[in-house]
């Protein structure tokens, strides 16, 4: 039988959380016959609640589950980790800056990036979810130098999930018939949905998206920007955040980066840039195509970029350094 895997999800009280941690220990993510071991890090306050989340859990009675730990402290979540799922995050209360908040989640992915270094495998593969998810990635990285700087990521996977379903819908298809669509940069509302070398399968065929779609001004407009704003309309509406989606992308992004992208197809995700590929500055966590294979990512190379993405591109990475500088003041690096 199969060594057990340990997965640590942060935010484990919170409501991404509360989806994501029953479709992991179900066997959505590494297999269903994967053992399971889970280690749940939420702040000292909450651990009333997660104490629920585990009974929970426990009653679910889940064959792959192993074992369940929850805890407030970082070093006995993160011992010995192959994945980390970092959900948790200082949330924007009304009337917090936008520096306020970029300060209070610097110190945490510093302090957790550090922990990271001292206790996780050095083999751990790290999604952060937590806003603002590429900046606290690129903290959690550089504060954590014994692991490889590939093996860091941010969750861009929900806005590509939500872009094709906009396709989908657009081109009366499945989402299964909607292939090579890209989140370009920062998981924010500077993000570039591009489906301009997307596929849309349609009659059984291959067929450019731009042509299934039919509507240039639609896909640069209206879908980039309802993209764009998606999480705030889920806002509006549900009085709450995105939860059961975010979940759900958080699945298929660790499941693909474990298992494999299909042939045919790629996914988004915030990756370290290395300077040399469609002009993003080195060292951004920038979302890019990427396929996997092995538990390794390689971003697509040598997609066309025109003039209208060009600006939509270096919009964003203009963000994602401003971000960057701000965060690693407060941190005194
Ligand atoms: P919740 O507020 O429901 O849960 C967050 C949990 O994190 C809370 O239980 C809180 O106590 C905990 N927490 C705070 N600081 C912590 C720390 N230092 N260590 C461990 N736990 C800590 O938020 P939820 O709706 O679950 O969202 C979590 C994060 O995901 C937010 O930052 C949110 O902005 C972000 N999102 C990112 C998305 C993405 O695509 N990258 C999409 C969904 C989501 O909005």
């Amino acid at each position: 039988s199969k060594m057990a895997l340990r997965v640590c999800v942060t935010g484990a009280a919170g409501q991404i959380a509360y989806s994501l941690l029953y479709s992991v220990a179900k066997g959505d993510v590494f297999g269903k016959d994967q053992p399971i071991i889970l280690t749940l890090l939420d702040i000292a306050p909450m651990m009333g609640v997660l104490e629920g989340v585990v009974m929970e859990l426990q009653d679910c009675a889940l064959p792959i589950l192993q074992e369940i730990k929850a805890t407030a402290d970082e070093r006995e979540a993160f011992t010995d980790i192959d994945v980390a799922m970092l959900v948790g995050a200082m949330p924007r209360r009304e009337g917090m800056e936008r520096k306020d908040l970029l300060k209070a989640n610097a110190k945490i992915f510093q302090s957790q990036g550090k922990s990271l270094d001292q206790y996780a495998k050095k083999t751990v593969k790290v999604v952060v979810v937590g806003n603002p998810a590429n900046t606290n990635a690129l903290i959690a990285m550089k504060c954590a130098p014994s692991i490889p700087k590939e093996n860091f990521s941010c969750l861009t996977r929900l806005d590509q999930n939500r872009a094709k379903s906009q396709i989908a819908a657009k081109c009366s298809v499945p989402t299964s018939g909607v292939k090579k669509v890209t989140i370009w940069g920062n998981h924010s509302s500077t993000q570039f949905p591009d489906a301009m070398h997307a596929v849309v399968v349609k009659d059984g065929k291959d067929t450019k998206a731009t042509e299934a779609v039919n509507d240039d001004a639609w896909l640069k407009g209206d879908f980039i920007t309802t993209v764009q704003k998606r999480g705030a309309a889920v806002i509006a509406a549900r009085k709450l955040s995105s939860a059961m989606s975010a979940a759900k992308a958080i699945c298929d992004h660790v499941r693909d980066w474990v298992q494999g992208t299909t042939d045919g197809d790629w996914v988004s995700m915030g990756v370290i840039s290395d300077g040399n590929t469609y002009g993003v500055p080195e060292g951004l966590i920038y979302s890019f195509p990427v396929t996997l294979s092995g538990g390794k990512w390689t971003i697509v190379d040598g997609l066309s970029v025109d003039a209208f993405a060009r600006e939509k591109m270096d919009i964003t990475a203009k963000e994602l350094i401003e971000e960057r500088d701000a965060a690693l003041e407060f941190i005194g690096n």
